[in-house]
């Protein structure tokens, strides 16, 4: 009888014809199966065991020092059509790409096992989520793929019931950054990837599926798949609204999903619900409703700390893969802002020496089970997902941009989401600290032509949807080169300011850039902060935002005429408002 495998079955074998494995192995995700490719990995030395008496079932596994972070510029989206990659991707005809990477996939996988890995992107019974299968020659892949999806048989039988799933190929060919290439085939929910093992470049249920390919099926479908943590914040009364933020890579989404409320925050509460990727659609009541489509964290270690991200900490010592940081004498895992312990070996295996850099690479990363994570929301596993009240966009802006303002409505909001702009940090190879225009905190991961996506995302504002307030934060203002906000747990002011601003319980002033809080309207009790440095934070500095929105019609402009009118006009009400004279401020209410 056909089954529903037989698409499946028939493109394993067509892949192992291709790249000639020794074995194959059909992953199920138990642990039994984890704990045999640790024992593997352990004896080929792709893992190193870490102290098990402090971090018991922890392993540290270094990456070929030139294969460290993702490669966006051997990244590529192979439409049938170039203008629809649009000009924020790298394109490639598909028949000229998949020639290319299958010469190098030929025979790659000699010698080797080949790994089948079922996994779900969301709640296994979500009607939200969906499947994918990954193949790969790379243990350590697939032991981050069982942390980070669900992996193994419940997404084998889902694929079985569905008929449908997303195909990754990936392998580590022979790591040489000059045979590396990460190529998306959205028409043909297809991804091929080779010549690295990092992040992900290789763990392709997180990017590669969830944001690009993702994307792509969001738009022609009615959803939204988004580079957003998601949290929910629970008031003393016991009151929660979920909130979804996109930062950049290595911009804290991390820890602001797992923030504890500072001591003025009695009876608050945060709750996790993801730290990296969002997928969300409009449910029956008009709302957007979001899932996390991943099952745990591979987050930046460097700066987690008691301090910054406790939750993260404590989940961190038991049942981890570090990749990349340095480890202390006696083989504890160990990066720069840890203020105890101190490093003997850095990320490359060396015997630490400041003069070779950092001893944790600024992009090392563990990986761990959300479900370690003590902030983690029992609303994460619920198949209909969580009700979104505010989406947040955010960059690392060091001038200019203040702590927190509010978009007037949803096409406002949708500007300022395409206008956004951060300085690049290390989760991507190339110069760190430059700014450059990040819409959505999508660059690297929009699968299709950004002026297409802006357009599916005013697509929203429909009738009878009930849409949520969308902010932009900077948490990253800078003063004599210091930060001016404290930032990590003291953003839960900031929070409640948002979530104030949804239930029409806080104030504020318009502006032409959006609404505002005055200093009365957010809690800054016990904050060590002067009149100049508010003014700074909660500042609108007009002449430079003239500027800015001189710059943003340039990027919007760099997209030609499919860039919706409507944003383009949207621009326009904001910039003549901008020259005009300053009115007097006025409070913005509800
Ligand atoms: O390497 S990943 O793409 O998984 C992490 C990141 O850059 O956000
Ligand atoms: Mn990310």
């Amino acid at each position: 009888m056909a089954s529903k495998l037989d698409a499946l079955n028939r493109w394993v074998d067509e892949i192992a014809r291709l790249t000639q494995p020794d074995r194959i192995h059909w992953c199920d995700g138990s642990e039994a199966e984890y704990q045999a490719l640790v024992e593997l990995m352990l004896d080929t030395g792709d893992l190193t065991e870490l102290n098990p008496a402090t971090h018991p079932n922890c392993y540290l596994h270094r990456s070929n020092p030139s294969d460290v972070a993702r490669v966006e510029h051997l990244t590529f989206v192979c439409s049938a059509n170039a203008e629809d990659a649009g000009p924020n991707n790298h394109w490639m005809a598909p028949e000229e790409a998949h020639r290319k990477i299958d010469a190098l996939f030929a025979g790659c996988m000699k010698g080797r096992t080949l790994y089948v890995i079922p996994y779900c992107m969301g709640p296994i019974d979500s009607p939200l989520a969906r499947c994918g299968v990954e193949i790969t020659d790379s243990p350590y892949v697939v032991a981050n793929m069982r942390i980070m999806t669900r992996m193994g048989e419940a997404a084998l039988a889902r694929i079985e019931r569905e008929g449908s799933f997303v195909k990754g190929l990936h392998s580590i060919g022979d790591l040489d950054p000059a045979k590396r290439f990460i190529m998306h085939f959205p028409e043909e929910l297809t991804i091929k990837s080779i010549g690295s093992g990092y992040g992900g470049n290789a763990l392709l249920g997180k990017k590669c599926h969830a944001l690009r390919i993702a994307s792509w099926q969001a738009r022609q479908e009615g959803w939204l798949a988004e580079h957003m943590l998601i949290l929910g914040l629970e008031s003393p009364q016991g009151e929660t609204h979920y909130v979804a933020a996109a930062f950049p890579s290595a911009c804290g989404k991390t820890n602001l999903a797992m923030l504890i409320p500072p001591a003025a925050y009695p009876g608050w509460k945060v709750w996790t619900i993801g730290d990296d990727i969002c997928w969300m659609q409009p449910g029956p009541d008009g709302r957007l409703w979001a899932i996390n489509p991943e099952a745990g964290f591979f987050g930046v270690a460097p700066g987690t700390s008691r301090n910054t991200n406790p939750n993260a900490l404590a989940m961190l010592d038991r049942d981890a893969i570090f990749t990349n940081v340095a480890e202390t004498a006696d083989q504890q895992p160990w990066w720069e802002g840890l203020p105890d312990g101190k490093p003997a070996r850095d990320w490359q295996g060396r015997d630490y020496d400041p003069a070779n850099g950092p001893a944790a690479h600024p992009n090392s990363r563990f990986t761990v089970s959300a479900r370690q994570c003590a902030s983690w929301s029992p609303r994460a596993e619920d198949p209909q997902g969580v009700p979104i009240s505010a989406i947040i966009f955010g960059g690392r802006r060091e001038s200019l941009v203040p702590l927190v303002f509010e978009a007037r409505d949803w096409k406002h909001g949708v500007l300022v989401g395409a206008a956004m702009g951060s300085e690049t940090t290390a989760a991507a190879t190339g110069a760190v600290g430059v700014l450059r225009r990040d819409s959505m905190a999508m660059k690297p991961f929009c699968g299709y032509n950004f002026a297409d996506y802006f357009a599916h995302w005013l697509s929203f504002d429909r009738p009878s949807a009930k849409l949520p307030k969308v902010f932009h934060v900077n948490w990253f203002r800078k003063a004599d080169g210091k930060f001016v906000w404290p930032g990590f747990g003291d953003n839960m002011r900031v929070l409640e300011w948002i979530v104030g601003r949804c239930n029409g319980s806080v104030g504020a002033v318009e502006t032409p850039i959006g609404n505002l809080p005055r200093r009365e309207d957010l809690n800054l009790a016990g904050l060590p902060l002067g009149d100049a440095q508010l003014d700074l934070l909660l500042g609108v500095d007009r002449e430079g935002w003239v500027r800015e929105y001189a710059g943003i019609a340039e990027y919007l402009d760099s997209f030609g005429a499919r860039t919706p009118v409507e944003l383009k006009e949207e621009h326009a009400r904001v910039r003549d408002e901008l020259a005009a004279p300053a009115a007097a401020p006025r409070a913005a209410v509800g």
